[in-house]
């Protein structure tokens, strides 16, 4: 691998702009990718054309004549690419030379083409029928008890794919299913559902019209829900002040130039985005919401003793809320100390942050990955809501939690029944409408998977997309334990890592993008996922396929199905043959989401589901939104003996990436170029520590079992950001987060605090 260049000036320019048109077209001339991918483009998150498989942040009704962003395009040309990883390429490579390849080197190889069964003889992936397939993965599925047999969802499945998925496995016998959000937003999903009845975000597209006030916590717009910069962006030319809480200056947060808009492009200046800014030490978020609650109730108090008019929403609170007065008691005996010690933010930036709370009619709070992938992940989330619910921010225009999602279909999966928890499924319809009995004991989550293969419960594991030896904690034990599997069967678009850390039979079923024409007895097939607001949007592929031996994913479902169940209650073939029927079951299991489904999919800017808490009714034990008075504001209370040189470690992702996929080894934005090997690090504790920017160094984790976790060959680069903390890239650091170390209602392991201490400095290169 390449070492890091030397050149990492931080990103001078707003995002956007110039540079985003650069990137757009390396990465199209990369992949090269055929000329038709530019005309494929315009058809990005259009009403009638294909939904990006990049994020998933809102589809509007009016789009933009193009509506992608850098990151779209970039996700587009991935997969359009003309390189292709066919039979002849398994027959010049063995697993074992593969394993050898960089990440990156693996996707970038091309799309896969045709279904392949690993031979243990020759070490390779030799091409089989399909029916081949179906057949010895039913058998297989047969011979193991329901149990030891995981079906991961990566959020990228259509929500045809996922209800056929799941009904699958519940159908087999098992709620072993576990998603991408089991590492990502599940802690919005507990968080929100305990404290406004709903596990969703409430806001719409809508809402940023009537907003006066957003904050950003823990979210990097400008790479990861880039389009969303456009609604920003108009939000803050009506004079809406953004602040923002993070541990890094992003650039996409401090400013932007809007790249599709000619006359923008040539005017200089570009947009603020934050109008306040906090730096706030990582896993400091429930601090610094307390902070801001405590300068909030301090001047309501103020208020009540002087007779002016009540800071607090008195009303809201009385009619909607439980919990207040403790709450409100918490946060006058907080002391502002202990809170500035925690973020790391003064009283007097916090209260500046509580000045406009104050000011602002209409909040909107987004919040990503900074939130949610911590220990106290859920926790931090309940602050959120907080917050908002002080001056009733729930249920009006322009107001709201927003928790932006990842993959562009996983809040979908989980409408349609992706959920390893049985009291989310519609369990009672589904034996209803299928004549089975579905089972009701607790699934496996995705870290229960993981100790699942570690101590050899689990014999089987599917992944539908995903690349879970990379995805999850503590790599270097994973990767042994999945080597002893029975059976791996990976449903994929591209080769990534864990279809070469493979069970003893391991297939490997190439799919469809979505991207792609999917045509089914002849007609052509579409599609339906929702975005991170709720709302459910058609998409139709427009690309040619890469290969005439692809299934589509509903088709490789169907087909394991119907090798593996005997029931004449479910048309496999029917249903893989005409997505519509899929789509009526769908409507069938779930009327009051899906009523009339196949009709409105292809509403302009799509069909949104019913929302109560928007509508200010609470599905919570109490009735009413709740407050919660938080249990503690330290993350790592049970760390053994912490020493005053541990760092906080946070896993990033650059702007060339997606998820596990590696497109290029720069980042852009953050100015770090040609290594990922690299360790983000303040100043000062790099002169405290006698080390050199530069020096490379290894990283150990401070874990609670004593077990060594180290990486090495990581290069010092100097960072703006608060000491105490130190950055580098997910995947890379994976191997230093201890499964266990993971939000405790949620699960979602805590990537963003990984407790560790520099060793063994090198001399610098
Ligand atoms: N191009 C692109 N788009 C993507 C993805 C991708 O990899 N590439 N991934 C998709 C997926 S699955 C997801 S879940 C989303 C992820 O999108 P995000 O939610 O933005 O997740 P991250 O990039 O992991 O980190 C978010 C931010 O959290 C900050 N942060 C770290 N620790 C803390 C903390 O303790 N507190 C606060 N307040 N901030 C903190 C980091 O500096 C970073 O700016 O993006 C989706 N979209
Ligand atoms: N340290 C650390 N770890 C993290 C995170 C972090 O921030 N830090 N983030 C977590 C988060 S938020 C997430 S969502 C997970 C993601 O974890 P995963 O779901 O395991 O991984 P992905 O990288 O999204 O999956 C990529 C693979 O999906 C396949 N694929 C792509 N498109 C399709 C398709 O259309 N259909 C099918 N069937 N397959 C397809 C390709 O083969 C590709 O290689 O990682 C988590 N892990
Ligand atoms: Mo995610």
């Amino acid at each position: 691998m390449s070492s890091a260049h030397k050149d990492t000036d931080a990103y001078q320019h707003a995002s956007g702009g110039w540079g985003s048109i650069k990137a757009v077209a390396g990465a199209l001339m990369q992949e090269g990718a055929p000329v038709g991918t530019s005309r494929v483009l315009v058809h990005q998150n259009k009403p009638d054309g294909f939904m990006c498989v990049s994020c998933s942040w809102a589809k509007p009704a009016h789009p933009h004549p193009f509506e992608f962003c850098e990151s779209g395009a970039k996700a587009t040309a991935w997969d359009t690419t003309s390189r292709r990883v066919d039979a002849d390429f398994f027959k010049a490579h063995t697993l074992a030379e593969l394993e050898q390849w960089h990440d990156h080197a693996l996707e970038d190889a091309g799309r896969l083409c045709a279904p392949m069964r690993w031979d243990s003889a020759l070490d390779q992936y030799v091409e089989v029928t399909w029916e081949h397939a179906f057949g010895e993965i039913g058998r297989e599925l047969r011979a193991l008890q329901p149990d030891e047999a995981v079906f991961y969802t990566s959020g990228r499945a259509s929500l045809e794919t996922a209800y056929m998925y799941q009904l699958f496995a519940r159908m087999y016998g098992t709620n072993n299913l576990p998603d991408s959000s089991n590492m990502c937003h599940e802690s919005t999903s507990v968080g929100l559902k305990e404290a406004i009845g709903v596990g969703v975000g409430t806001i719409t597209l809508d809402d940023f019209k009537h907003t006066d006030l957003m904050f950003f916590f823990g979210q990097n717009v400008g790479t990861n829900s880039p389009r969303m910069l456009h609604d920003l962006q108009e939000a803050r030319e009506r004079g809406v002040p953004i602040i923002t809480f993070n541990p890094i200056r992003e650039p996409g947060l401090v400013s932007f130039v809007n790249p599709q808009s000619p006359t923008q492009m040539l005017k200089p200046g570009a947009t603020q985005i934050s109008t306040q800014y906090h730096q706030l030490k990582a896993g400091g978020d429930s601090a610094a919401i307390v902070g801001i609650c405590k300068a909030v109730i301090e001047a309501d108090d103020h208020a009540q003793a002087t007779g002016a008019a009540r800071i607090v929403d008195a009303a809201f609170i009385a009619q909607h809320t439980s919990g207040f007065d403790e709450f409100a008691d918490y946060v006058r005996s907080a002391r502002w100390d202990e809170l500035e010690h925690l973020c790391g933010l003064s009283r007097a930036a916090l209260t500046a942050a509580a000045d406009e709370y104050m000011r602002a009619k209409a909040v909107i709070i987004h919040y990503g990955m900074g939130l949610t992938q911590h220990r106290l992940g859920v926790q931090n989330v309940r602050m959120v809501v907080n917050l908002l619910l002080l001056r009733g921010n729930i249920g009006k225009p322009g107001a709201g939690p927003s928790p932006i999602r990842g993959h562009s279909n996983v809040q979908g999966q989980r409408t349609v029944g992706i959920t390893e928890k049985p009291e989310l499924a519609p369990l009672d319809k589904l034996a209803e409408q299928y004549h089975f009995e579905p089972p009701r004991t607790q699934g496996m989550a995705t870290v229960d998977a993981c100790k699942g293969v570690i101590n050899g419960k689990v014999r089987a594991v599917f992944q539908l997309g995903g690349n879970l030896v990379r995805s999850v904690p503590d790599r270097y034990i994973i990767e042994p334990a999945w080597r002893k599997l029975r059976l791996t069967v990976n449903i994929a678009t591209k080769l990534n890592r864990s279809h070469l850390v493979h069970g003893e039979v391991s297939y490997l079923l190439p799919c469809l993008s979505r991207i792609e024409i999917d045509e089914r007895m002849g007609r052509p097939q579409a599609v339906s996922m929702e975005d991170s607001t709720g709302c459910m949007h058609g998409s139709r592929g427009v690309a040619q396929p890469a290969s005439d031996r692809l299934l589509s994913e509903q088709a490789i479902v169907a087909g394991i199905a119907k090798a593996t169940l005997d029931s004449q209650w479910v048309d496999w073939d029917a249903w893989s043959n005409d997505y519509a029927l899929i789509r009526d079951a769908i409507a069938e299991t779930y009327p009051d989401i899906f009523h009339d489904f196949n009709a409105r999919m292809w509403t302009p800017g799509g069909f949104h589901r019913p929302l109560a808490a928007r509508e200010r009714q609470w599905k919570t034990k109490s009735g009413k939104a709740e407050f919660m008075v938080p249990a503690t504001l330290d993350e790592d209370p049970d760390m053994p003996a912490r020493q005053p040189d541990d760092l906080r470690l946070f896993t990033l992702r650059s702007d060339s990436q997606f998820n596990t996929t590696i497109y290029t080894l720069d980042d852009r934005f953050r100015g770090v170029r040609g290594s990922r090997m690299v360790l983000l690090m303040n100043a000062r504790d790099i002169a405290r520590r006698g080390l050199e920017a530069d020096a490379e160094v290894s990283l150990e984790a401070v874990s609670p079992d004593g077990m060594e976790r180290r990486i090495d060959g990581l290069r010092i680069i100097a960072f703006d950001l608060p000491e105490g903390c130190v950055a580098g890239y997910y995947p890379e650091c994976n191997p230093l987060i201890p499964l266990s170390h993971h939000a405790k209602e949620s699960k979602v392991p805590a990537a963003k605090a990984i407790p560790v201490k520099v060793v063994a400095a090198l001399r610098p290169a």
